[in-house]
């Protein structure tokens, strides 16, 4: 926009803050959390983490302070890196068993030589607070999941309430991962999105980031997403969390590019990373009320 004396008025984004909308998902989760509590029931969320992954080691700890504010019990199992498959399944057997644990969570990844998706079968599905089992991915892609997978959720809780409409918007997806890309995927075309989803293999990523209206980005590569890659007033929701050398997180969204041309734009740190640990905390309550018929 030019104005008078050629002064260029920069629009900005809003920033979609990850931070203040978690912390309104947990303070409900912790006023449910407190009326089941009245009627003699506990929440309970079992967090295992295999070995010493340092950003596993975070993200653990975010979850089990996250339990705390809520009012959810967490049992903390911190195992060796060279524990054994069967060792890590007798332990899901036990925990599957336990009444009084409704949710069980093992961070990802784990190490080389257990199965993963051996491990994410064997969690009882009324129990996979994660929504990895292959029975809520199939519930989520017909639409009708209780457990939904976290960082998914927490994109379309973000993109609802900042009162981003997302019916019969172009929804690209930028990503095909089982955990993020396939399931927000499936999310946004229950809110009746268009969606397309691209990946290494899409011909012209850039044409196609260019028709969104809502664009997701989640490939793991830093600041893959440019300006020139999206269209004036996109909404965008950035995913990725990637450590540079100094440290520094970063996401897959150019960010200070792609806020002059964004409606709202989630940062990184505080955008999506959060809202994970959030609709975890909500997935536990959901997962004790359906235990315990309530
Ligand atoms: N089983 N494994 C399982 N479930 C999950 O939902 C996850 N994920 C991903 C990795 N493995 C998993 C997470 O918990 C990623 N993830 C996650 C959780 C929390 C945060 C980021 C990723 C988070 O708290 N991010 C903060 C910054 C934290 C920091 O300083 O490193 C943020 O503001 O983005």
């Amino acid at each position: 926009m030019k104005f008078k004396r050629g002064l260029v008025k920069r629009k900005m984004a809003k920033i979609i803050d990850g931070k203040t909308i978690s912390l309104d998902i947990k303070n409900e989760v912790k006023q449910i959390a407190e009326n089941l509590v009245e009627k003699g029931v506990k929440p309970c969320l079992a967090v295992i983490l295999v070995g010493q992954n340092p950003a596993s080691q975070v993200y653990v700890r975010n979850k089990k302070t996250a339990c705390e504010y809520c009012g959810i019990k967490s049992l903390s199992y911190e195992l060796d890196e060279s524990i054994s498959e069967k060792e890590l399944l007798d332990l899901i057997d036990k925990l599957n068993e336990n009444k009084e644990c409704n949710g069980i969570l093992v961070q990802l990844p784990l190490p080389k030589h257990i199965d993963e998706n051996k491990v994410l079968l064997r969690i009882s599905p009324e129990k996979d607070v994660d929504g990895f089992h292959p029975y809520n991915v199939g519930l989520l892609s017909i639409g009708k999941a209780e457990l939904k997978a976290c960082t998914p959720a927490g994109c379309i809780e973000l993109i609802k309430r900042s009162g981003v409409d997302i019916s019969g918007k172009n929804c690209v997806v930028v990503g095909r991962s089982n955990i993020v890309g396939k399931p927000v995927s499936m999310l946004l075309l229950a809110e009746n999105g268009t969606v397309t989803i691209c990946h290494s293999k899409t011909k012209d990523i850039k044409a196609v980031c260019k028709e969104a209206d809502i664009l997701v980005a989640a490939v793991g590569i830093p600041n893959f997403i440019k300006g020139d890659m999206v269209k004036e007033g996109v909404v965008v929701i950035d995913v990725g969390i990637n450590r540079l050398e100094n440290g520094k997180l970063c996401g897959d969204v150019d960010f200070e590019e792609v806020e002059k041309k964004a409606s709202y734009i989630t940062p990184v740190p505080g955008g999506v990373g959060p809202m994970t640990i959030a609709m975890l905390m909500k997935n536990c309550i959901v997962a004790c009320k359906n235990q315990n018929n309530i």
